[in-house]
């Protein structure tokens, strides 16, 4: 099924609607159509809209099922702006670079990266049916309230940098299956929660933990309650860093339904797929959590570089921990066109580095044959992204591209190209944009 929804919907059936019913329902439409819905394609079809459907034989071939269709708006994500939609089912929207020029990054402006599809409850912003349960290797098992967990313990604000393990994607060559991220599955809102340190600690930890999985309340695409959707986790040292937290607030408004509303996990600076959204439950584990997700080769990279068609051994693929060093101009927006003779421009943007901090950012008009250090800002507290800015000088008239680089305090540098894995993670390379000054 989820190969289907890779595109989404609706952008499915406005390209090619007969297509899209051929992929959806197994059917053809026109005078074949209604042996097609006798057979496989009304059982595909029932399976989709959670009943047989008796009129079967009337509905219009090309048509999206409402209950499919009406989830949202084809291509407009409410209370976002701007956003470039990568995928309508489930929501998958990124943030061109230039949106996201703030200092922290505003509710409308943050990407969304769903697996699966909004729950209900979470639509209505309705969490009094809602809890939190964490158990497993704990000596004492707690289930939670909002209101617990939002008296019971200390709550933290911090600005947290959150990056889809997938963002780059697009940059992949052969390329990668997925959402095609270009550079914008990347946030740093401020959030407001309680530290995960404290909860497992209520709960009382035992010497047997070793790494905390977590389940959400979202739906799996399918529509089978049955399925997870997804279920990630991290080893217990970065579920109990202090700035691991369950957050309830996103900017100081209440978690935004595409956000995970009631309760997320931020796990800053590894791969975004950590931070469960809809959280309902943390498994502590006596061993490496193996939800959705966690198995096989999601959000794992081989241990040593590969090239495409090379077959990894199932032991070398390593889970994705720490993110690597990155850098992002936010202004001005590629493509700025200058007025003749201008020669200063200023520039700016964002760099962030997984569990490191990044100690320097250059840039380059010259496309890399020459470099200058950037005024680079200490992170508002761990995990938040640096801010940057400098002032740049062109010689003469003429097309120019902006190239920036971060370096992180191991020494690493974001590379040109990139390093390529089966599914596309990890991309690190530089930024360019592209800004002319007229002739
Ligand atoms: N329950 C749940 N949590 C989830 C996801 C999801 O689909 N379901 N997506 C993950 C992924 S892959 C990413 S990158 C981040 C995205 O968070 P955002 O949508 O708030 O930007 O949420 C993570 N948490
Ligand atoms: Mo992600």
């Amino acid at each position: 099924m989820s190969k289907l929804f890779e595109r989404g919907i609706h952008a499915l059936y406005e390209d090619d609607p007969e297509r899209a019913d051929y992929l959806v329902f197994g059917r053809v439409s026109g005078p074949n159509r209604r042996g097609f819905l006798k057979s496989a394609g009304l059982a595909a079809m029932g399976t989709l809209v959670g009943a047989k459907i008796p009129f079967s034989a009337n509905y219009p071939a090309g048509l999206i099922p409402a209950a499919l269709a009406d989830t949202e708006t084809p291509f407009v994500i409410h209370g976002k702006q701007g956003l470039s939609i990568l995928n309508d089912r489930p929501v998958n929207a990124e943030t061109p670079a230039h949106l996201l020029d703030d200092p922290v990054t505003p509710n409308h402006r943050h990407f969304i990266r769903n697996n699966g599809l909004v729950p209900e409850s979470a639509r209505k912003m309705d969490a009094s049916g809602w809890s939190l349960t964490i158990d497993g290797e704990v000596a004492k098992p707690l289930t939670l309230s909002l209101a617990d967990l939002m008296t019971e313990f200390p709550a933290v604000t911090l600005q947290l940098q959150l990056e889809c393990g997938g963002n780059g994607r697009a940059g992949f060559n052969p390329p990668a299956r997925g959402n095609q991220w270009t550079v914008g599955a990347i946030g740093c809102a401020e959030w407001t929660g309680a530290r995960v340190a404290d909860v497992f600690e209520a709960a009382g930890v035992k010497k047997s933990a070793v790494y905390a999985g977590y389940y959400g309340a979202d739906k799996h695409l399918s529509g089978d309650p049955e399925k997870v959707v997804i279920s990630r986790g991290a080893p217990m040292w970065k579920m109990t860093d202090p700035q691991t937290i369950l957050a309830y607030r996103m900017n100081g408004d209440p978690l935004p339904h595409w956000h995970g509303f009631p309760l997320r996990i931020v796990a800053p600076g590894w791969p975004g797929s950590v931070s469960g959204k809809w959280l309902t439950r943390i498994w502590l584990r006596d061993r490496v959590h193996d939800g959705a997700k966690m198995t096989g080769k999601s959000y794992r990279v081989p241990a040593h570089p590969m090239g495409p068609g090379v077959k990894v051994p199932e032991e070398d693929w390593q889970i994705i921990e720490s993110m690597p060093v990155k850098s992002l101009i936010t202004r001005p927006r590629t493509g700025t066109v200058l007025t003749a003779g201008a020669r200063n421009l200023e520039v700016g943007g964002h760099a962030w580095a997984g569990d490191n901090l990044v100690t320097r950012v250059d840039l380059s008009i010259d496309f890399g044959a020459t470099w200058s250090k950037v005024h680079l800002d200490a992170p508002r507290n761990r995990y938040a992204w640096q801010n940057w800015r400098a002032l740049i000088t062109f010689p003469t008239n003429g097309y120019y591209e902006i190239w920036a680089r971060a370096t992180d305090d191991e020494g690493r540098a974001q590379p040109f190209g990139i390093v390529w894995n089966a599914k596309g993670y990890l991309n690190n390379s530089m930024h360019r944009i592209a800004v002319t000054v007229s002739a």
